[in-house]
């Protein structure tokens, strides 16, 4: 990110990650036995309550002991034995169109409240299918628990029906995978996922159960709960060193954290700092605060990307300089300057009575588009709406997208003034992850309101999940029962294509097309087909009543907003710095006035 200016100042640059520090877990290994253990419950040897119990109770006893309130799932041969424990559960049991969509649904449930997301699949292609969910909570440390039905024990390695070499295949897309393979290491191993997805760098953790197994009953008290390591306490003496290069920085700002929201807003204020967040981190600063410089990147705001550029020192705060955000960079691994292991809140909460400085923010080159002189609309239009509709219950809000230009569209025309308010596939770009996810979201906070923002082609990729949306689960432990529908407001920016890929292919393929134009269903029909109200909007003229029946409605509604396709701006090309950037006004979607690119397309 710096690399392509060097400055007198460069011996202040930082780049901080508070949490560098990771557990360290080779996959397989599963025991902490070392001089940080804080405490070890005795009494747990003798424990026998949980004699005569199968495995299958084992793990829904766990999964009710380690708090879980919600299980996204579906069912198979090989899970019966566990899915047969929710039948009379505290826990409620939601049921996705497909496992990849029971893992989104997950993401989105732990991503808009700091839980862990659980997942419940049966063997082969129920494993299969939440691959990519697994490797999208790993990119963007999502804390996720996937338990995976699996052939009898016997039979692994024999081809067996619906068997695959589940661990195998999710060791390197999980921070640990692991066969459980005794009915005496089930509670153990289950808390023990529950503690390595939720610490450290958070992430998906996966226990394939093979039936035989959860079908066996324990005798005496099992394998005693694991140790587990205490947190690691930030440095006072680093973070007092940290305060003194914020002291003498002349250009500084505060770059990331998710959690803490409290903690950045004080040490943005005490400082007298600006900050620019990424993707997941929409909202943790308030974006109406002088010193919001709103998100920075590849789509980001001009003046986020410009600060960020000339900063001297940059605090890096529970982020990982990812390529969408740092544009061109002479190494891929960021070392920083002082590291600051630990958790990120904790670190913000000591540095705050060491941090004090003056300096104010510069916020120029607003985000803007050019209108459709003939009264169509466009996505960044429909969005601009959308926050003006949903202002007076902003606080209430969680906007879950899909990938492509309404994603970035909705970061940069939305307004963020509330933490965990963002439902977003960052790292691994995943079409199709916004419909599950507010799901997720919507179960995990009945009270708040889903905004769902997605693109056509990322609609396309997991519509049937509607039927979730339609068919809420039956009541449970909350007795929410009102409305057995889940009230998220679907808004499709329906441009008829695979925008964001079009206009790489127009900018870096001499405008040669591909396969990006969609041939889309009728969204309305569809809508109504799930019996959701349903409508659609394509002129200014109708827009504000449009956005205004959406807001204003009270069950699950779909609205296909036909706009017209547009370029993302600004815009960052691919091994350019991020002060290089297109603004908006400098290029258009048109083709004569497409300049054209040399070098990679983005990926
Ligand atoms: C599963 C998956 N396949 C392919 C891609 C590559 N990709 C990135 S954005 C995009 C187009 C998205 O189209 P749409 O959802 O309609 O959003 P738009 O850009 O039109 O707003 C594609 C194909 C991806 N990110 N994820
Ligand atoms: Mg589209």
């Amino acid at each position: 990110m710096l690399s392509t200016r060097s400055r007198s100042a460069a011996a202040l640059r930082a780049r901080i990650r508070p949490r560098a520090a990771r557990v360290a877990l080779a996959s397989g290994a599963r025991r902490w036995k070392s001089a940080m253990v804080e405490s070890y419950d005795e009494d747990d040897d003798e424990d026998l309550r949980f004699s005569g119990h199968t495995g299958g109770q084992l793990v829904h006893a766990s999964l009710v002991e380690c708090g879980v309130q919600h299980v996204f799932g579906y069912s198979g041969g090989a899970n019966l034995p566990i899915l047969d424990q929710f039948s009379e559960s505290p826990i409620q049991f939601v049921m996705n169109r497909s496992e990849q969509c029971c893992g989104h649904a997950a993401e989105g449930y732990a991503r808009s409240t700091g839980r862990v997301g659980v997942v419940l699949t049966t063997s082969g292609p129920g494993l299969t299918n939440i691959i990519t969910p697994l490797q999208d909570a790993k990119g963007d440390s999502t804390p996720m628990v996937a338990l995976s039905g699996q052939v009898p024990l016997a039979a692994v390695g024999s081809d067996a029906f619906q068997e695959c070499l589940a661990v195998d295949l999710t060791r390197p897309c999980t921070k640990w995978s692991y066969q459980i393979k005794s009915v005496e290491e089930v509670r153990s191993v289950v808390h023990e996922a529950f503690h390595v997805a939720a610490s450290g760098k958070p992430g998906p953790v996966h226990l394939d159960l093979p039936k035989d197994v959860m079908t066996a009953v324990l005798r005496g008290a099992g394998v005693p709960l694991p140790m587990l390591p205490p947190p690691v306490t930030p440095s006072k003496a680093v973070l007092e060193e940290v305060a003194r290069m914020l002291s003498v920085a002349e250009k500084p700002i505060l770059y990331g954290a998710v959690a803490g929201s409290e903690e950045l807003r004080a040490l943005a204020a005490a400082a007298n700092v600006p900050v620019t967040t990424t993707l997941h981190a929409m909202g943790v600063f308030n974006e109406e605060d002088p010193l919001s410089l709103h998100m920075l990147g590849m789509h980001g705001s001009a003046y986020a990307n410009y600060a960020i550029q000339e900063a001297d020192l940059i605090v890096a705060i529970g982020s990982r300089f990812d390529d969408r955000t740092t544009g061109a960079l002479a190494q891929r691994v960021v070392q920083p300057t002082v590291a600051v292991p630990g958790d990120c809140v904790a670190a913000m909460r000591l540095l705050l009575p060491l941090a004090m400085r003056m300096l104010l923010p510069l916020a120029d080159f607003p985000f803007s588009y050019t209108r459709m002189p003939d009264g169509r609309i466009k996505t960044q239009q429909v969005i601009e709406a959308l926050n003006l509709g949903f202002k007076p219950q902003r606080e209430k809000l969680v906007v879950a997208t899909g990938v492509g230009n309404h994603q970035m569209m909705s970061c940069q025309f939305l307004r963020w003034s509330e933490p965990r308010s963002i439902v977003s596939s960052g790292s691994l770009g995943t079409m199709g992850f916004g419909l599950p996810a507010a799901i997720g979201a919507q179960v995990a906070q009945p009270d708040r309101i889903v905004l769902l923002v997605d693109g056509d082609s990322s609609f396309n990729m997991t519509l049937h999940d509607l039927g979730t949306v339609k068919e809420r689960p039956p009541p449970c432990h909350d007795g929410q029962d009102a409305e057995h529908q889940l009230p998220i407001k679907m808004a499709i920016m329906n441009d008829g294509a695979q925008q964001m890929v079009k206009v790489w292919q127009k900018l870096f393929f001499d405008g040669r097309l591909v396969a990006t134009d969609n041939v889309n269903p009728d969204y309305v029909a569809l809508g109504e087909a799930y019996g959701f109200e349903s409508f659609s909007v394509d002129n200014v003229d109708d827009l504000p009543a449009a956005v205004e029946r959406f807001v204003n409605a009270t069950g699950p509604v779909l609205c296909d907003f036909r706009v017209v396709p547009d370029i993302c701006l600004p815009m960052v090309a691919p091994g350019k710095g991020l002060q290089e950037m297109f603004l908006p006004g400098s290029i258009s979607f048109d083709d004569e006035q497409m300049p054209e690119m040399t070098g990679d397309a983005p990926s």
